[in-house]
């Protein structure tokens, strides 16, 4: 897979993308990141990239030039053309379904904005997609095309190294992870779950499998919800997981 990434601050990706797993897929060659500044692309004496609003008010909008020429000049880059995302606040939620959808794409061109916003005609004519990370304002897309590509990444096959921890992963069922321990078992009076020191492999299978509803159920019912819809949720688990939390759960499907 490849990424480009159009920033007015590509030294912010730096950190990020030469550390950890990112770096490693990088050097493995299981994927490639390419970083552009679309300054670059202005035409202007003064390297413009933003204006004043058509109609008045506070803030800066991003130009299309600029943009569209980055745009046009990065797909010419590499074959084939990569699909267009633009990160901002007004974007499609990202969520694990849309980092799979995305992780099946050769090549990937994503936007980051700064300013109060981008001229409309960048998000109708230049943009194929539009995502946001959450319903909170950051200053720029930056942070979110950090953790878009984090997500991607764990999804290229051999990038994590240990590719059975991907299948229990919180979000990846859609459920919540179970809750783990490691040695001591013991650590200040806080003992481990007998269960986990039993050696029984279904009866620990059984319970973290619980854990892991009884969690979603507390934490994220909304998750819990879709689960329940989805069939994801054996209709014996749902029996057990009615019995513990003393509620009906057919007022969640
Ligand atoms: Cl993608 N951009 C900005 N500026 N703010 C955000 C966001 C993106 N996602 C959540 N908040």
């Amino acid at each position: 897979m490849r990424i480009d990434i159009l920033t007015l601050f590509p030294e912010m990706f730096r950190g990020p993308f030469d550390a950890s797993i990112v770096a490693r897929a990088r050097e493995q060659g299981l994927f490639q990141i390419e970083l552009h500044n679309f300054r670059d692309w202005t035409t202007d004496k003064h390297h413009h990239v933003d204006d004043d609003p058509y109609g008045g008010g506070a803030g800066m909008v991003m130009k299309p030039e600029p943009l569209f020429a980055a745009v046009e000049a990065v797909q010419d880059q590499a074959e084939p053309p990569g699909r267009v995302i633009m990160l901002t606040p007004q974007g499609r939620l990202l969520n694990q379904g849309i980092v799979e959808e995305l992780a099946g794409q050769p090549r990937l061109l994503l936007v980051c904005g700064r300013y109060e916003g981008f001229d409309e005609r960048i998000r109708e004519h230049l943009a194929d997609d539009e995502i946001s990370i959450g319903d909170y304002v950051l200053s720029g897309g930056e942070p979110a095309a950090i953790v878009l590509v984090e997500a991607l990444v764990r999804r290229i096959p051999g990038a994590l190294g240990n590719e059975e921890s991907l299948d229990e992963e919180s979000h990846t069922q859609g459920l919540l992870e179970y809750p783990h321990y490691t040695r001591p078992a013991e650590f200040r009076g806080w003992s481990v779950p007998d269960i986990l020191l039993s050696g029984d492999h279904p009866e620990i299978e059984k319970w973290r499998r619980r854990q892991s509803l009884l969690r979603t159920a507390r934490r994220r019912p909304d998750l819990l919800s879709r689960a329940l819809q989805n069939g994801a949720v054996s209709d014996e688990d749902r029996r057990w997981l009615e019995e513990e939390l003393e509620t009906n759960l057919s007022d969640l499907m």
